[in-house]
């Protein structure tokens, strides 16, 4: 990222991310790609022994080893050089009570999506954090690729005119059937009480968050169809959702766990009046531009026709691949950026993006509005 971010390394903790999970590594590889954090505490399980060999493994010390993420709010409050921020990568159900802890002791908050595991819960966490003045950044990582950072400002500029029609899908597959008791990653994102809902909160809040951070468009009604194909499941594995935007446009989101052959298959496609854009997350460098009645144009990562927007968060010379690390990483350079902001008064670079507290209800309102249709035969409704 560009050479004029200020380089401190931020003191981070983590709670959640132990042995045996899958986000809380991608936390830590992101934190340090653009060399702005350092893991210096965790609560990474709340089993001890796991909580400990975890933290050994990273290179913690023990005294900052913690099983009791209150414990850890605290006792990293008192310290002279505790934490400034924690990283949170539980099951969502744990996602408000570990966020109020921290900002409750002071310390600013990066969690993983979706915000909670139901709306009220999410309105209660935005007043908390409102009082207390600290920053909440939630990581919906894929508005850190460069050519979505394009695309939004292109959108935003006029490039397409007015737009008309939003199509983000969000497939995979690994939910095709019932899974395994012992696969954790399964267990509890198909647990009503911990995950709260199914792919619509797993992946369609990324679809839904992408689509609106690249269009700028605001939902004023969905109907949505739930449905969970696997026996027995409890949550939703598949969901198609209509949108009507305000001012006319109109959208369509297809979420699902259950499409063989999609392993992390997100797109968007974004039409207007003068021309539309593509973009592929399994090929993350490149963002199609389709004037109207012009050939198509291919822009690259850091190459042919990317902007100053997009190549403040590039890394590496167009032609060689950036892509789900880095997108991540983005998210946390550019926490790293809010919390300097934060504590220096410096003014956001241009074209800096953090998704908030804000982000995340408007993530529950979509997914509370989705059920609400769906139990009523698909009606529209209002977020
Ligand atoms: C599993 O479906 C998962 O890891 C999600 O939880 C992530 O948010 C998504 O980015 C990739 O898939």
């Amino acid at each position: 990222m560009a050479a004029s971010n200020p380089k401190k390394t931020i003191r981070l903790g983590m709670v959640g991310g132990g042995q045996g999970a899958f986000i809380g590594a991608v936390h830590r590889i992101a934190s340090r790609i653009d060399n702005r954090f350092k893991l210096v505490a965790g609560a990474l399980s709340s089993n001890p022994e796991r909580a400990l060999a975890s933290g050994r493994e990273l290179g913690l010390d023990d005294d900052r080893s913690y099983t009791d993420y209150k414990e850890m709010a605290r006792h990293e409050a008192d310290l002279k050089d505790g934490i400034e921020a924690v990283a949170i990568v539980t099951p969502n159900h744990l996602h408000a009570p570990i966020a109020s802890a921290f900002l409750s002791a002071g310390i600013h908050v990066i969690c993983d999506k979706p915000l909670t595991t139901n709306l009220d819960e999410a309105i209660d966490l935005e007043k908390k954090v409102h009082q207390s003045k600290k920053l909440f950044i939630l990581t919906h990582n894929y508005t850190g690729y460069p050519v979505i950072r394009q695309a939004r400002e292109m959108i935003a500029n006029g490039t397409l005119g007015n737009i008309r029609i939003v199509r983000a899908e969000y497939a995979q597959d690994w939910l095709t059937e019932a899974a395994d008791d012992d696969n954790k990653q399964a267990t509890w994102r198909s647990d009503p009480k911990m995950a709260g809902s199914g792919a619509i909160g797993d992946i369609g809040t990324h679809a839904f968050n992408l689509a609106n951070f690249v269009s700028g468009l605001e939902t004023e009604q969905l109907s949505a169809e739930l449905s969970r194909f696997v026996p027995n499941r409890q949550l939703d594995d598949n969901a198609h959702i209509n949108i009507r935007y305000k001012g006319g446009a109109r959208g369509t989101i297809w979420a699902s766990q259950v499409a063989p052959g999609n392993e992390n298959s997100l797109t968007l496609r974004i039409y207007g009046e003068k021309g539309g854009l593509e973009w592929s997350q399994e090929d993350p460098n490149y963002l199609w531009h389709t004037p109207f009645g012009e050939p198509k144009r291919l822009i690259t990562r850091s190459g042919n026709g990317a902007s100053d927007i997009a190549n403040r968060v590039s890394r590496v010379p167009g032609g060689h691949p950036e892509g789900y690390l880095e997108g991540f990483a983005t998210i946390y350079s550019e926490a790293a950026i809010a919390i300097e902001a934060y504590k220096t008064g410096a003014s956001l670079p241009e074209g800096h993006h953090i998704n908030t507290i804000e982000d995340g209800v408007y993530g529950m309102k979509f997914i509370d509005a989705c059920q609400r249709s769906s139990i009523n035969n698909a009606s529209w409704v209002s977020l």
